[in-house]
């Protein structure tokens, strides 16, 4: 990592205080005496801000100088969190700003929670973005996040009598001071209209595109800081404008509604998040989301390479553009159309450059979340961009005849489905217009060959790579877990921090007494922190002494949780007829949001609520079981909940998690794993030990042939009286009235799409099994302690360093 540049400030608690109290006054208007705790928020981040931006400016000025190759993320997601904990911590200013508030009776720790998360994204993907941005700035590449500046970021939930309720979210309410914005930074976008042929004398024909519809995207730009402040990156958001000169035009011909209704029209697109993260939303809005602001990052990417380097043949050496999923795919029609009909090049040569450009993440193997648009959508928005595709289709065509692939081969690979109603193929678009794509473990990597992109992969074999997932240990080890950290540091020194391989050193001290008694000392604090926010929010009492098990994370029938409440309710039925077994102390926590679409989700919501009203109220498992769903699950609420997990559940059904990251999380954090072979799961086991996780289940390529054989769960139930008998309480109104959850019941006795019944014995075996680990302190104290140990290899620092060697060619600082 790049040596720390030394910082232009002084870092004393004395100097931090003054900065603090001079903003309190000058850029708030208030002083101590009458500052409210948000005053004070405000105060310490602008700041900590002015710190950020010498490290910045400094940055920017390097990587200027140096010319060395950017790397722009594209993505419509940043699932960001709050950034006033990550900016002091990385700065290295923790101790100094805790002394300096403390001066005026100010505690960090409360202020901290006033921040809104930047909750502008879905879940694991947007996510990823996050701390891939984290990451670069810390590992020294030089990154540039392009998204959206959603007015609207993910819908709050509530929990209205067991049922989800989602309520806007508005995080911008009291302004954001972490942004800046860049009127000058304003690109314009064009949507409908024609494409007309021009014809200059003495030059070659051309396409030009006349938009009927332009607005304006204008720059937002948030600061990113890197471990030890080293490096200083740049999230640039895009915010929707009507185009000024439309309005005035409006205006003085009097037609003042009409304006407005333009500007209300414009603005729209980048008003909310979609928040769905698995079925495919189609409306018109998302593709004007996704062209918005795909058009307005590459047209800022041409902007500054020509400034700097005169002239676009050398993109390709100065800027790799990375698709986060296919919501940026259209960059691809979008690059050729302002390389061949805005910069006059030719199509060969624009072709090449966009190919050694860009390259593109696969995120979803799910068929019903692989984007696809209507031909003529896409045609009426994106005219000239469709006819770029249809370009590109007719050449990746004439390349795999010319390679001898058969006719039906061509029609899969083919940017055109033409099977249902003629759809542009978004992965396709994204898989030809790219030098590498990847896969995010790898199991997901190799299912990605077999599967959707088998044709392709034939066709390009040497195109698809594996870039297995992280996260950031900075946030996700050392600010959400700052009792681990004291522990890690006293140890086996600082060292860990700088770099998170060292962490391993904690391996030897498993089978210390000594140590493993503090590990645990730290979870058990961890827990009781969230035993009270359990206690404020929902009224449930739990005790911090019982196994925390945990499922949190976006609610789909392919992440089973419903799979989880079924034991819950069989674990009940079990706990009150066998009261002679030894029972392990349990609470099961919940948390995720359901797409506001997705029925069955929400009814598996629905279904957690009813069983914790039912089973928190019996007296008779009172110290044994508690379930808990905790509403409105967010980063800030994850950094609450992985540090105080005992147990993970990443109980997928398998081949159908691309990686998991919360997985990665709680690991990290000492929590061990019960998990199908999914995923990153796949890569946990390989690196944490058989003995240290709990895998149990179908294989990815058991799923697949069970679900060829078409066998259905009613014999699996009939012959298990277990699950059998928490089915039948479920459907006979143990929680509920009768009948609430037919659907999902019959499902399992139907097809059981999702292997719940044909993975619930293996599920229940693996759950006794903790049981009996539990029991020993020891045995699962060791085990927590190699979890911390083993789980560097998935830092998003890792993720980064792969990607910048093997796909970006771009430097990183170590
Ligand atoms: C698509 C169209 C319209 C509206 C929304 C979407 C959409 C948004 C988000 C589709 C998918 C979205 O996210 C998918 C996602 O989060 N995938 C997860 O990515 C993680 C990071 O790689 C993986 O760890 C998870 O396994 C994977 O499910």
């Amino acid at each position: 990592m790049a040596a720390p540049k030394p910082a232009p400030r002084r870092n004393d608690s004395a100097a931090l205080a003054k900065e603090i109290a001079e903003k309190l006054t000058y850029a708030i208007g208030k002083d101590p005496a009458t500052a409210r705790r948000h005053d004070w928020l405000e105060a310490t981040t602008l700041a900590v801000r002015d710190r950020i931006v010498d490290h910045w400016l400094a940055s920017n000025a390097r990587n200027n100088a140096s010319g060395a190759k950017r790397v722009c993320y594209l993505s419509m997601e940043f699932l960001i969190g709050r950034l006033l904990r990550d900016a002091i911590n990385n700065l290295g200013l923790s101790e100094a700003i805790r002394d300096a508030l403390s001066a005026y009776d100010v505690e960090i720790d409360l202020i901290e929670l006033l921040e809104p998360d930047a909750a502008l994204g879905n879940g694991g993907l947007g996510r990823l973005a996050a701390c891939f941005m984290e990451s670069m700035a810390s590992t020294g590449v030089p990154g540039f996040g392009y998204g959206i500046r959603y007015v609207h970021g993910f819908f709050r939930q509530e929990v209205v009598d067991g049922q989800q309720v989602e309520l806007p979210e508005t995080w911008l309410e009291h302004g954001n001071p972490w942004e800046f914005e860049r009127r000058e930074r304003a690109f314009e976008i064009g949507f409908g209209g024609k494409v007309t042929m021009i014809e200059e004398a003495g030059k070659p024909p051309r396409q030009v595109w006349r938009p009927a519809e332009r607005i304006l995207a204008v720059a937002y730009d948030t600061p990113i800081v890197g471990w030890r402040g080293a490096r200083v990156n740049t999230l640039r958001l895009w915010s929707a404008r009507a185009l000024d000169p439309i309005l005035l035009d409006a205006f003085n011909s009097g037609d003042h509604i009409g304006a407005l209704l333009e500007a209300n029209r414009a603005q729209s697109i980048t008003q909310v998040l979609y928040p769905a993260d698995s079925h495919l939303a189609g409306q018109e809005l998302r593709l004007r989301q996704e062209f918005f602001f795909s058009s307005a990052s590459l047209q800022d990417i041409i902007r500054h390479h020509l400034k700097r380097h005169g002239d676009l043949t050398t993109l390709p050496d100065k800027v790799a553009i990375q698709l986060n999923d296919t919501h940026p795919a259209v960059s691809v029609a979008e690059m050729m159309r302002l390389l061949i009909d805005v910069h006059a090049m030719g199509w060969d040569q624009a072709w090449d450059i966009t190919k050694k450009v860009f390259s593109y993440t696969n995120h979803t193997l799910l068929p019903e979340a692989l984007e696809t648009w209507p031909v003529n959508l896409f045609e009426r928005l994106l005219p000239r961009q469709m006819q770029i595709i249809y370009a590109i289709n007719a050449q990746i065509i004439r390349e795999a005849t010319q390679s001898g692939l058969d006719g039906g081969k061509i029609a899969a690979i083919s940017l055109i489905d033409e099977g249902s109603g003629r759809r542009v193929r978004m992965g396709q678009l994204a898989f030809v217009g790219s030098h590498a794509i990847n896969g995010v473990s790898a199991l997901h990597t190799e299912l990605m060959k077999k599967t959707v992109f088998h044709n392709l992969h034939e066709l390009y074999p040497e195109r698809i790579q594996n870039k297995t997932n992280g996260v950031t240990p900075r946030r996700w080890i050392m600010e959400c877990n700052p009792d681990l950290t004291a522990l890690v540091t006293e140890a086996i020194g600082p060292g860990f921090k700088d770099d998170i391989t060292k962490i391993k050193g904690l391996d030897a001290l498993a089978t210390d007494a000594g140590f493993r008694d503090k590990f645990m000392a730290v979870k058990l604090r961890n827990k009781q922190r969230l035993a009270k926010t359990i206690e404020e929010r929902l009224a449930i009492s739990v005790d911090p002494h019982a196994m925390f098990d945990v499922q949190v994370k976006r609610i789909h029938e392919y992440k089973r949780q419903f799979l989880n409440i079924i034991e819950a309710v069989a674990l009940y039925d079990q706990i009150r007829s066998h009261p002679e077994i030894a029972w392990q102390p349990r609470v099961k926590i919940f948390a995720g949001k359901a797409a506001p679409s997705y029925a069955n989700a929400k009814q598996i919501i629905h279904l957690a609520n009813d069983v914790a009203r039912v089973i928190n109220a019996d007296p008779s498992v009172q110290n044994l079981l508690k379930v808990v769903f905790l509403p409105n699950y967010n980063v800030s609420l994850a950094e609450q909940i992985m540090p105080a997990a005992d147990l993970s559940e990443q109980i997928s059904t398998a081949g159908l998690e691309a990686s998991g990251t919360g997985n990665m999380k709680f690991a990290m954090n000492g929590a061990l794993t019960i998990g199908t072979l999914d995923g990153a799961n796949v890569e946990m086991l390989e690196h944490i030990g058989e003995d240290n996780i709990f895998i149990f289940g179908l294989t990815a390529e058991q799923v697949a042939a069970r679900r060829a054989n078409g066998q259905g769960g009613r014999e699996i139930i009939e012959n298990s009286p277990i699950l059998k008998g928490a089915l039948d309480s479920i459907s006979h109104g143990v929680f509920s009235e009768p009948g609430r959850y037919s659907n999902l019941i019959d499902n399992l006795y139907g097809n059981d799409w999702w292997m719940i019944a044909a993975d619930f014995e293996a599920y229940w075996q693996t759950q006794r099994r903790l049981d009996t680990v539990w029991q020993d302190p020891t045995a699962w104290g060791t085990k927590a302690v190699h979890n911390t140990a083993r789980m560097a290899w998935f830092s998003s620092d890792r993720s980064i360093r792969e990607y910048a060697k093997d796909i970006w060619s771009a430097p990183t600082g170590a």
